[in-house]
């Protein structure tokens, strides 16, 4: 595990956005652990998360011409993610987000920020069923841009509903591109069993992922 993953998941938790306990899912499932991004809701939270996703983009090497924001989660997201690109890499990375609702007056359309030309990365907090980023690759195509990749904060590595795959490796397999993450449940886990004091979840998340885990 990387050293920002270690600190995201510390963060995460600290913030009270990664909590163990019982959840039940949108998919009906009874979950150990919970991951909630809502929570980041601090200006030193938000710089912060920007950071960490920054670190994974960065990371990962990707190219991309335009970071993509979905509203109206991922609006804010992208915001702090350009942003911390710039604080703490030097990268000046042109981003723009949808409206929900198109304008019919002064610019009008429905993208705000950069032109959606060329290699798109969304940015979302979690992927749980994959409808909201299908909705945004739509919005891409008509836009005739190219989807490059997607980065959540968290890949839960399950199984979706009524196959063997998880939503992302749906998305993957269907656009041919990268879901990247900032951590994945799996280091969850390590930094579970390397900090102590998390017996319980832990036993409970592996139990989790031997009925659900991909
Ligand atoms: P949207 O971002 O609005 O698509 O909501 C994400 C969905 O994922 C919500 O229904 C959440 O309750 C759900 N979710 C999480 O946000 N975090 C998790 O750890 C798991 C889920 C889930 O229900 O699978």
């Amino acid at each position: 595990m990387k050293d920002y993953q270690r600190r995201f998941i510390e963060f995460a938790i600290k913030h009270g956005a990664l909590t163990f306990g019982t959840f039940t899912l949108k998919s009906g499932r009874s979950s150990p652990y919970f991951f909630n991004s809502g929570l980041f809701s601090s200006g030193e939270a938000l710089a912060l998360l920007g950071g960490f996703y920054a670190d994974a983009l960065q990371d990962s090497g990707l190219k991309y011409d335009v970071l993509f924001g979905p509203a109206y989660k991922g609006i804010p997201l992208v915001s702090a993610i350009v942003v911390a690109l710039y604080n703490k890499y030097g990268v000046n990375a042109p981003y723009s987000f949808n409206r929900k609702e198109k304008k019919d007056h002064g610019e009008g359309g429905s993208i705000v920020g950069t032109k959606l030309v060329g290699d798109i990365v969304i940015v979302d907090d979690v992927i749980t069923a994959g409808t909201a980023i299908r909705e945004s690759v739509q919005i891409i195509k008509a836009e005739n841009a190219t989807l490059k990749g997607v980065l959540i904060s968290l890949d839960r590595q399950e199984k979706g509903t009524g196959t063997d795959k998880s939503a992302i490796q749906q998305v993957e397999d269907e656009y041919g591109v990268p879901v990247l993450s900032i951590v994945k449940l799996a280091d969850v886990l390590e930094y579970l069993v390397e900090a102590g004091g998390y017996d319980k979840a832990v036993e409970d998340i592996k139990a989790y992922r031997q009925q659900w885990g991909i």
